[in-house]
């Protein structure tokens, strides 16, 4: 990606950002979106425990940036599991590979040796303030872990555009969310940093949701990675129906890079948000305080309302730019930018 120096200085420069996930059928969606998106420079790609172990989520984003040709970024493992809790996952909605239904290739990209805290740590610390944008859409194991063993990255770090949390609705439990509720110390760490953060929570999210409509646009594009998004969404239709009865999937990481990407697609609400590390019944649960006005210096938003046909619109517009890529050309595949 060329970016000149009038980018740098101006708004539309692509915004740099570390995607820390744990593929998953929608963080699988969240790495194509936002490499395929001209406004986003991928920096770095992390993985973390959650929907499935480590080593299951590492090589499901290794085997999404080898469908892509991502061969440009780096990708690198970090927590194995959370940081007081044992490790809980979502097999019944990503199933036993974390990212069941299509075959997936072997991968063409070798994993970057560091801890992905190092690299979060040490790709924050190469650029300017304010430059890099986190987004998390797993548990916040690695983000909590970077922000304690380098306390600098936190004045650094221009923003955390999370997926997680939600203000009145739960999914691991009545009031708490998966990515909160399975590490919720991390999270409690993450929130009362003083960086902004944006919480795109199931409130959002289940607006995001893959109607038939959405995935007929999705298979028509025809290439391979679209396919692949397609028996993704196929797969994960299914199991949100069996599980959740709900009519299509809510896709709900890419709602975070969407956001970075152009913030009037996802209207936020500022306000105080605080992890329940207590509760008998509301562990992990996103505590959000509505009351008017938000206190001054308050640093948490929350994302409320989304724009369903620009969102999809990016999604789509994104696998278009990806292409086809041979596999086989995969390691020769440069950067879109
Ligand atoms: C989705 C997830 C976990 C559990 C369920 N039931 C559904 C994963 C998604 O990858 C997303 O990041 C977040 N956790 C939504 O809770
Ligand atoms: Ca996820």
């Amino acid at each position: 990606m060329k970016v000149s120096m009038t980018d740098v200085m101006t708004d539309n420069a692509p915004r740099k950002i570390i995607l820390d996930c744990d593929p998953g059928h929608d963080d699988a969606v969240a790495m194509l979106l936002a490499y395929g998106n001209p406004q986003i420079d991928l920096l770095a790609v992390t993985t973390v425990m959650g929907n499935q172990t480590l080593e299951k989520v590492t090589a499901n984003a290794l085997a999404v940036g080898t469908i892509a040709g991502m061969t440009a970024i780096p990708f690198s493992a970090g927590c194995t599991r959370p940081l007081v809790r044992d490790l809980q996952t979502a097999g019944e909605i990503h199933g036993d590979s974390g990212m069941d239904g299509p075959r997936q290739p072997e991968s063409r990209i070798t994993l970057d040796e560091r801890h992905a805290v190092d690299l979060l740590i040490e790709t924050i610390m190469a650029h300017e303030p304010g430059e890099v944008t986190l987004v998390p859409t797993g548990a916040l194991t690695n983000i909590a872990l970077a922000a304690r063993k380098e306390p600098r990255i936190v004045e650094r770090v221009r923003e955390v555009v999370l997926m997680g949390g939600g203000y009145h609705t739960g999914n691991w439990s009545a009031v708490a969310e998966f990515n909160i509720k399975i590490d919720p110390e991390a999270a409690h760490i993450v929130f009362n940093e003083s960086w902004p953060v944006v919480m795109v929570g199931l409130d959002l999210t289940h607006q995001a949701l893959a109607t038939t409509e959405v995935v007929d646009r999705i298979a028509a594009i025809g290439t391979g990675p679209a396919k692949f998004v397609g028996e993704l969404m196929e797969f994960f239709h299914a199991a949100y129906r069996d599980a959740q009865g709900f009519e299509a999937p809510p896709v709900h990481d890419p709602c975070a890079v969407a956001y970075v990407i152009d913030p009037s697609v996802v209207r936020t609400v500022k306000a105080p948000v605080n992890i329940e590390l207590r509760g008998e019944l509301t562990l992990g649960m996103t505590v959000t305080d509505f009351r008017t006005p938000a206190p001054q210096g308050c640093n948490t938003s929350v994302a409320v309302e989304l724009d369903h046909e620009r969102f999809w619109e990016m999604v789509t517009k994104a696998l278009e730019n990806i292409g086809e890529v041979s596999l086989e050309a995969a390691a020769e595949t440069s950067r879109i930018g």
